[in-house]
């Protein structure tokens, strides 16, 4: 016989009355343990509350704009009787923002932190959000409030925002429109949909269609951009919807901050890696008894960190002030995985302590987590440098995003052979030919460093590449 089972908000640290502002299920869905239920928003970060149950949603006790807190009813579910009664409720989810650019991305399904902290020690993801989803929740937070001590609507409600509600606000922030510059025309002073996209209109104009938005999401409100009109493309021919995943809705904003705030340059440059290719070809039988593969992505990791060791601007930070930089003195790299969800970059930690193969499993095994949704926010933050790797799939240059506040991020393009000249300089006269040189295929793998101008010149940029070039060409330097 089946069970009812009463699903409640587990800890949520320090927070109370936070607002739910999705709901994720329906009555009549089937669902596992873990699945998220509803997310919820509070001041500083917005979580999924997971289910700590499977079961059948047979009665939800919340609707988007609840208020809830530590214990409050969500769900009802019927499980299986057979099922193992319910443990301590997973922990809330916070969705850390990603960091800027190829950043770092919070999954969709963060899985519940691994670790369980004694209670003097306790940090509840909640209450201590990792740094980068504190940091990116409070900006938005304080131009949320910036806006609304600005505001003319004259009926604000309890937080100081005029009323509106969760969905209406988000398609409001979406489109880069703060609700607190949009006349309400709804039941006691209520911002509706229709006039968030009114405001879009009269604020950006454009070719817009009665009741379709101005402007693309994201416009980049208030930094004198002009912003790119929404043409409907319905007008010219048939479309069809695909919605973002959650991880792009996330990672979007903030590759759009990075490329905004950074300025950005791209040094590309080409390593000859025939020698380590040899190195890892005769090493390939040696992993796989040890159960790993040798992408030549895990040498280049080794290789960073010599060449940032040697150049410890590209592993700083710029200050708040911009008066002076952070550098780190770890060597903990951020490396985009891809995902059928999007882009994520989870930080393989202590690069410089570890060998090629404790590296190649612990990159296999973050790989496999994150394309099964399993990383946690610490596994998404810390790291001084990224490495975007696309040689896998192909290309032979691109310009990756800076993955702010790092200062410089390096991409991998697909290894090509080339010739190479061996012999006189072609400046001396060599037509006559005879033993005077030839021509050697080499394996040269391209690599293309973006940095932030403000901080990395280009001298230093081209410097860095060439060292790391250097080391690549004569695997025996990893080794020193
Ligand atoms: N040139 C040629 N071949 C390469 C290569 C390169 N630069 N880099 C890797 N390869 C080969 C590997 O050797 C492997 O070949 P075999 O299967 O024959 O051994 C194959 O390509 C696949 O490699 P991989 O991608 O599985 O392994 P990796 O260690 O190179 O990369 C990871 C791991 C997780 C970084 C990668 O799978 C990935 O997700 N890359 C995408 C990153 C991304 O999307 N960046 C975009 C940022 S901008 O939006």
């Amino acid at each position: 016989m089946a069970e009812r089972r009463e699903i409640r908000v587990p800890d949520i640290g320090d927070f109370s009355q936070v607002e739910v502002v999705e709901i994720l299920v329906k009555p009549g869905d089937r669902i596992a343990i873990d699945d998220p239920l509803v997310s919820i928003e509070s001041e500083k970060a917005t979580m999924e509350i997971p289910s700590s149950s499977a079961g059948v949603v047979v009665e939800l006790s919340v609707k988007e704009g609840d208020k809830v807190s530590q214990g409050s009813l969500i769900a009802v579910l019927e499980v299986a009787e057979a099922a193992a009664p319910t443990e301590a409720p997973p922990a809330a989810k916070p969705e850390p923002a990603r960091p800027a650019s190829t950043p770092a991305v919070a999954p969709e399904k963060t899985s519940k932190p691994t670790a369980t902290p004694t209670a003097s020690t306790a940090v509840s993801p909640v209450a201590s959000p990792a740094p980068a989803a504190s940091f990116q929740s409070i900006e938005l937070d304080r131009s949320t409030r910036q806006i609304s001590s600005a505001a003319a609507n004259p009926v604000p409600d309890q937080t100081g925002l005029p009323h509106a509600s969760p969905l209406v606000r988000r398609f409001a922030r979406e489109l880069g429109v703060p609700v607190a510059e949009t006349q309400a025309s709804g039941p006691h002073g209520r911002v509706l949909i229709d006039d968030v996209k009114r405001r879009v209109r009269e604020r950006f104009g454009g070719e817009s269609e009665p009741g379709a938005p101005a402007a693309t999401s994201g416009a980049a409100v208030g930094m004198g951009i002009p912003p790119v009109p929404f043409v409907d493309p319905a007008r010219f021919g048939p479309v069809h919807e695909q919605p973002l995943s959650r991880i792009q809705k996330v990672s979007g904003p903030a590759l759009h901050r990075s490329w905004l705030n950074v300025p950005h340059v791209t040094q590309h440059d080409e390593a000859d890696i025939t020698e380590l290719e040899r190195f890892r070809r005769d090493r390939k039988d040696l992993a796989s008894a040890k159960g790993v593969k040798l992408s030549p992505l895990l040498f280049v990791m080794k290789a960073v960190v010599i060449a940032l060791r040697e150049h410890p601007t590209l592993r700083s930070t710029l200050s708040p002030e911009r008066d002076r930089l952070l550098v780190k003195d770890y060597f903990h790299l951020g490396i985009a995985v891809d995902t059928d969800q999007g882009l994520v970059v989870p930080v393989v930690r202590d690069v410089d302590r570890k060998g090629v193969f404790e590296l190649a499993a612990e990159l296999q095994s973050t790989a496999e987590r994150a394309r099964n949704r399993k990383l946690t926010p610490d596994d998404l933050t810390g790291a001084c440098f990224t490495i975007s790797s696309l040689g896998g799939i192909g290309g032979t240059a691109f310009s990756p995003i800076v993955n702010a506040p790092e200062v410089a991020i390096l991409g991998l393009s697909k290894t090509q052979v080339k010739p190479a000249w061996r012999g006189p300089s072609p400046v001396d006269d060599v037509s006559e030919g005879s033993a005077a040189g030839h021509f050697e295929p080499r394996l040269v793998l391209p690599l293309s460093l973006s940095y932030d101008h403000r901080v990395v010149d280009g001298a230093l940029a081209v410097r860095f590449t060439t060292r790391l070039a250097a080391i690549l060409s004569d695997p025996m330097q990893l080794l020193l």
